[in-house]
This record gives C-alpha cells, structure tokens and sequence, in this order.
C-alpha cells in the first residue's frame, strides 16, 4: 500500500460509521433458478461466496421479480411494477429487441438518478435490457458511466427475433457508456470481465457514496463460462457458469472488506427472473416466463456487515419494486413523490426488526399486459380461478378454491382493484405511465452484415401509435 493509498483508506476507516452515506452493491443475475446457490439448495458446494453471504447477511424466501428480463429491470430501476412503467412487455415483444422503438421513458426517476442526486458516483455494468436506443441508454437514466451489452446476450446474428421476417438480430455489441467498443463473438469473457470492471470502479469510488448496478449476462444462454470455470462442478456448463456468478460475488465482498468499506456497503444479490427448464426451481412449480411462483419468485440475498443481522431468513413478501424506496431511504432521501411508486421501503426488514412486515397488502402477477393472479399473506389465486395457499403449499398443487370461497371473493376483490388501476389486456389502466418511444431514426448497435445502413426493422404486430421510422 503506498502512503497515499493509506491515508485513504485510514481517513475511512477514522470517519464515523453514521455520518456517510452507504455504498449500494446491486448485483443480478440472469434467468438463474430459486434452487441454484447453496443458500436454497444445501447439497450445492460450489456456490461458496453465496453461501458465505447468506451466513453473513440475509436470506429471503419470497423476493418476487417478473417473468422475464425487461420487465423485472424495469422494477429494479424504477420502485413500481412493469405494466405502470408499460414495460411489462416490448413494443412487439415480451421483452426489448434489438432496434426496439421502445425502452425506459426517459421521464422516469431511476434509482440510480435519484442517488445521483445525492451526490453519489453511479454505475452500471451488465446487461440493460431497458431500451437499446440512445435516448434509453444507462447514461440518459443517471448512471456516470455504463459498460456492457445494451440487451440479451442470446439476440445475436444466427438468431431470428419473434415475428420479424427472417431478419437476423445484428451483431451483438459491447458499449462503453455511450460508444460501440467492439462485436461480441466469444462470450466467455462475460462473468471475469464484468467483474474486473465492478472491481475497479469500487476501487475508484471507495472515499464517496457510490452506487453500483452490477446485472449479469450469464446464466442466460447461449451458455459460457470462463476457462478457469469450465468443467469444475462436474454437472455441465450452465452449473460452470453459476459457479463463475459465485466467484464474482466473491471477489465483489473482499474488494470491499479489502477497502474497508464493507461496513458501509449493503450488497443485494438477485435473480432477474425464475430458471429456465435447465435451471433448479425446487421446490416452485413452472419456469421463467410464468407466473407461477417458478416464474417470478427468485433467490434474494443481502449482506451488510454490522447493520442487516448475520444468518436471517425473511419470508415477506418483497420484491425488485423495493430497492428504489429501500435505497432512497438509506441514502437519505425520499422516492419520487410526483408520481405512483408501487414499491415499499424494507429497511425494517433488512435490519431484522421485530415483527417487520411486508409493505404489500396484496402483490400482483403480470404477464406482458395480462393480470395473471395475486398473493396476499399465504393466499395465492390465479385468475382462472385456482387458489392456493403458499404456506402449506408452496408448489401451487393443491387448489383448494372450493374450501374457501370467503378468501376467493377477497382477492377477486383485489385482482379488480388492479384491473382499474394498471389494467388488463387490451384495457390500459388510468394510472399507467406511458414508454419512452425513440424520436429519432432506429438504429442498430452494429448494422447487421448485409444493412447497407436502414433502419432496424418495424415492428410487425399493430401497436399504438407508430415507429418513427418503420417502412
Ligand atoms: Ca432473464
């Protein structure tokens, strides 16, 4: 440690624990099963750091993203459930496409522009999803500087978007805030280098509140793993790559512990959305893209030494919409109070307090623009009808609507609630925020090879309004 680094880290170690604001560490990763880590699955041995941090910190049972990847970083962004921000799905889409005329209205106050507004270095490194469009960029939603592949690592030349003509998907590009570094052939590159990256804008930012964004491209397929990951679980390469995740979340806590800053630094380590086929989801019934709790109901963990209790499980119902309030809250300010914000405030929650509870009177189950079903307390009913109560059965297999027509009638009740509020299909709720629709000329990261420089194509589905440049 030369002199001026010790002096440094001494003026840190010297300040006094409460008058600074906290570091946020928010790491997600992509597609990743309930019962992927140790922390869900004890006869996993190769998530150490994982399980490290869930012995350190806190473990949450019923953390809810979305179902897919768009939506559920809406959330993380913006404190309120997807179909409010109308991002619940693509402008033709489940989720953003390459080219996509939507993306994150660049009226909406993210997390990270909220905490900017506070004084802190921001940061994102990862996979966006939000919108791939300049205007929808992690440099226009409060972030100093962004890193990363704008979208999912899947949408790659050879691979054809939904309903799109034939059209390959361009070349996958790596961005540096606002500029094109290079395609992306190799992907095993991903997990090391994401970290390097997190690793050292820590390192850069260790004597002033930051806020780092740190969403994974990796479990998402196509697959891929760093060489020095390949094959050392023994149960293939997407195990490989979980493994690699754990090793990144490693590296991310002894940075901190090595900066002693890690008292000061709450770390989050999510999923975007529930595993994929390949993926374990025991003890959930269905897989990414539903709304069973397989679909949506991720594993959560939050390490923050000396202020969220070492070893705690919480079975509340909380979710992405949470960070926003939760981290405004911590930092000292208040979230967006202009607009509706579908999130809650956990920081009771996070700190272990006596009988802390739940914000959510009642939590509702989107899919695109459909209401699905709702949970409240143990109570879960589909909206065809089936009710279940997680408690008892946490793999939705019993439906015991009939026994209880009382409770039936009481979420019915709610699922309408939700219906005059966000809507329902077709029906476009009264309290709906519209998507950021690109202004200007579509535009592709990297033409595709044979572009000749057009625009992206339209969208082919009817939606309203039209793209600026389709045709
Ligand atoms: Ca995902």
């Amino acid at each position: 440690m030369t002199r001026r680094e010790w002096l440094a880290a001494a003026a840190v170690s010297a300040a006094p624990a409460q008058s600074k604001l906290p570091n946020f560490v928010l790491i997600t990763c992509d597609d990743m099963g309930y019962a992927d880590i140790e922390p869900y699955d004890a006869s996993i041995s190769y998530t150490p750091n994982l399980a490290r941090m869930a012995k350190e910190g806190l473990r949450f049972t019923s953390w809810y993203a979305a179902p897919v990847c768009s939506p559920s970083r809406s959330a993380l962004m913006t404190g309120c459930y997807p179909k409010r921000v109308s991002l619940s799905f693509g402008s033709w889409h489940a989720v953003l496409m390459p080219g996509d005329w939507h993306g994150l209205n660049p009226s909406e106050i993210t997390v990270a522009r909220l905490l900017k507004g506070l004084g802190y270095a921001t940061a994102c490194i990862g996979k966006w999803h939000l919108g791939d469009q300049l205007e929808f960029m992690p440099t226009r939603h409060g972030f100093d500087s962004y890193y990363g592949v704008p979208y999912s690592n899947d949408m790659r030349p050879g691979t054809t978007p939904p309903g799109a003509n034939n059209l390959q998907h361009p070349p996958l590009p790596l961005v540096r805030n606002e500029d094109l570094l290079r395609e992306i052939k190799d992907q095993d590159f991903f997990t090391a280098d994401y970290t390097r990256e997190a690793i050292q804008f820590i390192e850069r930012n260790r004597t002033k509140p930051f806020f780092l964004y740190l969403p994974h491209n990796m479990v998402h397929g196509p697959l891929a793993a760093g060489s020095s990951f390949r094959g050392t679980t023994g149960k293939g390469l997407y195990h490989d790559s979980v493994a690699e995740i754990d090793w990144s979340a490693g590296e991310i806590l002894k940075t901190l512990e090595r900066l002693r800053i890690a008292g000061n630094t709450l770390v989050i380590f999510l999923s975007d959305n529930g595993g994929t086929p390949r993926a374990n989801n025991k003890p959930l019934r269905g897989n990414k893209g539903s709304v069973f709790e397989g679909g949506m109901r991720v594993p959560a963990l939050a390490w923050w030494p000396g202020r969220v209790p070492k070893g705690k499980v919480s079975g509340e119902i909380v979710s992405n919409m949470d960070i926003l309030p939760t981290f405004a809250n911590l930092a000292g300010g208040k979230p967006p109070t202009d607009r509706r914000i579908d999130g809650n405030d956990i920081t009771h929650i996070l700190e272990g307090k006596p009988k802390a509870a739940s914000g959510y009177d009642a939590f509702f189950f989107y899919h695109s623009n459909r209401l699905l079903a709702v949970r409240q307390g143990p109570w879960k009913l589909h909206v065809n009808g089936t009710l279940y109560n997680l408690d008892a059965d946490i793999g939705e297999t019993n439906d015991i609507a009939n026994q209880n027509p009382a409770i039936v009638a009481q979420l019915t009740a709610k699922l309408e609630q939700a219906r005059a509020d966000l809507g329902d299909g077709t029906h476009e709720g009264p309290n709906v925020r519209p998507p950021g629709k690109a202004k200007g000329p579509l535009r592709f990261w990297i033409q595709r090879p044979k572009d000749s420089g057009h625009a992206p194509h339209a969208p082919v589905r009817a939606v309203p309004g039209s793209p600026p440049s389709a045709g």
